[in-house]
């Protein structure tokens, strides 16, 4: 049922894009431009997409992830001396980079926006969702087992009880704070 929908989107995709195409090569068409606000921002974040197109024609803007799935859709109108300018927000996903395409058919211009990792001050707080639960325990655990390696930033929000290392003992604490059987950790004492 789910590869239906897929399937489904992914041809209505392919007319939208045919179309596009068709108006492309009815219009002559100035080439289009791009420049990213930022070329790397966090989820949530705010960038702007700018640039010079064909006078008053529609810009479509469009993000992909690393998986192919368009993840933001939008257009707006180039201005009488063909600049346009489109803000989106940074989605929520799980790739590391997007790729944000602007303009129809043949012309088009892309641009790399590397997401950078979530970052957190909160002891504990290691995956960045600005909560201290079971994930976080998990992640110490798997570091612990050297399974995943983990940044600086994570390491130090890790070491819940100020030992100077982060391990399975950190894992333990954080798994006692989601089940609610302490409600602080040693560091912040
Ligand atoms: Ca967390
Ligand atoms: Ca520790």
């Amino acid at each position: 049922m789910k590869l239906r929908i897929v399937v489904c989107l992914q041809i209505a995709l392919l007319v939208l894009m045919i179309c596009f195409a068709a108006v492309a090569l009815a219009n002559s068409s100035s080439e289009i431009n791009l420049s990213l606000s930022k070329s790397s921002a966090l989820n949530g974040e705010s960038v702007t997409a700018s640039g010079t197109s064909t006078a008053n024609a529609w810009v479509p803007l469009k993000i992909v992830d690393d998986k192919g799935s368009i993840v933001v859709f939008d257009a707006r109108k180039a201005e009488a001396n063909g600049n346009y300018s489109i803000d989106f927000i940074v989605p929520d996903s799980d790739s590391e980079t997007l790729t944000v395409v602007v303009g129809e058919g043949d012309n088009v211009a892309v641009e790399a926006l590397t997401v950078e990792e979530q970052s957190s001050d909160l002891p504990g707080d290691v995956n960045g969702s600005e909560s201290v639960d079971i994930d976080d325990a998990l992640l110490i655990a798997q570091y612990d087992a050297q399974l995943i390696t983990l940044t600086e930033q994570q390491l130090a929000v890790a070491d819940v009880n100020g030992s100077g290392s982060v391990n399975i003992d950190d894992a333990l604490l954080i798994a006692q704070y989601d089940a609610q059987l302490i409600s602080d950790f040693p560091v912040n004492q």
